[in-house]
């Protein structure tokens, strides 16, 4: 009863901001994604009946029930899909750069899943695992795929997964720069960032009367491998997405001083040029998608603002990888 797993990140270019279903994970809009090779999960669990609590460990720590919440809650649900009643042991690593500051729910969640389907014998296909991510975290469902994903909201448990809109991307070369930028507020996770902008916001039905819009010219321009169409429509989705909750109440941003400056660099470049576009998540970081044959220049420029320490350049990334077979050494 093991099973391992390795996940890679993904970066929304629509944004999943909003459930209808908090229990289901069900969301408010469809979203686009791209999968990264800069970051990913690598998760083993083994079921076993010696044991008497669900055990943890994520990056060689022992996790306490507040902080494995989120994994623990993941298992009861695994194993009333299987059946059991069989605790857990989860040893889990994630693989960030050194100083990136950056912990990913959605490769954590979609190795996880992926790891427990394998152990359990569950359905491996990729809409099954999609499934099962979901529950975990939203945007994990996008991770199964490599390249460009697309969640499908659906209306319940059964249909509500993602699916591959392209998954090769060598005849586009294209890279994200993520320009890390120093949090000194304490977070508001996305999860109650989002719940809050749903049940508050003024300008909530604003991002859900637009949305279909975004999600066509970005299906439309990944299709061309048209990079201006994509570029424009990730940066008005994600100005749309921070515009909502500063409508939530009480209000809040995840805008550092930073995060504007690396806008205004990204914005600069495009009008001197460079094509280049933002786009920002729960959290002050900016990511700037660019294509490799700008990617030289656009470093050039940025580390005349940002130290080298806090840009890291990532690559389209693989789907998920399920290991069958252990090595016990
Ligand atoms: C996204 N984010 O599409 C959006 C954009 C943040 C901003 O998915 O509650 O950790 O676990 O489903 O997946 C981050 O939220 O939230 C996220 P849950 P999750 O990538």
């Amino acid at each position: 009863m093991e099973g391992q797993a390795r996940a890679y990140t993904n970066i929304a270019l629509i944004k999943y901001w909003g459930k209808k279903d908090q229990v289901l994970m069900i969301p408010q809009n469809n979203s686009i994604s791209l999968t990264l090779d800069a970051f990913y999960s690598e998760t083993r669990v083994t079921f076993d009946s010696h044991l008497t609590t669900d055990q943890f460990i994520l990056n060689d720590v022992l996790r306490d029930e507040k902080h494995g919440k989120k994994v623990f809650q993941f298992l009861d649900l695994m194993r009333q899909h299987a059946g059991i009643t069989t605790k857990a042991q989860v040893i889990s690593e994630n693989h960030v750069p050194t100083a990136a500051g950056l912990a990913s729910s959605a490769s954590g969640m979609a190795a996880l899943a992926g790891a427990c389907a394998v152990a359990l014998d569950l359905p491996q296909d990729a809409v099954s695992l999609s499934r099962f991510a979901r529950r975990g975290s939203g945007s994990a469902s996008r991770s199964i795929y490599g390249g460009f994903a697309e969640w499908q909201k659906g209306t319940d448990d059964t249909n509500s997964y993602a699916v591959s809109l392209k998954e090769d991307l060598s005849t586009w070369p294209l890279a994200m720069v993520f320009l890390l930028v120093d949090s000194q507020e304490k977070k508001i996770s996305s999860r109650d960032g989002m719940q809050r902008t749903v049940d508050t916001s003024v300008f909530y039905p604003g991002w859900l009367a637009t949305i279909e819009k975004d999600l066509t010219d970005m299906r439309q321009g990944i299709a061309a491998n048209d990079f201006e169409l994509v570029g424009q429509t990730m940066e008005r989705n994600t100005m749309k997405m921070h515009a909502t909750v500063l409508g939530a109440v009480p209000p809040f941003t995840y805008w550092q001083p930073d995060s504007l400056k690396a806008m205004q660099l990204v914005q600069e470049q495009r009008a001197q040029g460079l094509p280049c576009y933002f786009t920002m998540d729960a959290g002050p970081n900016v990511k700037v998608l660019l294509q490799q044959e700008n990617l030289k220049a656009f470093l050039g420029v940025a580390r005349k603002t940002f130290p080298e320490d806090k840009i890291v350049v990532a690559f389209p990334g693989k789907g998920i990888q399920l290991v069958k077979e252990f090595n016990h050494d």
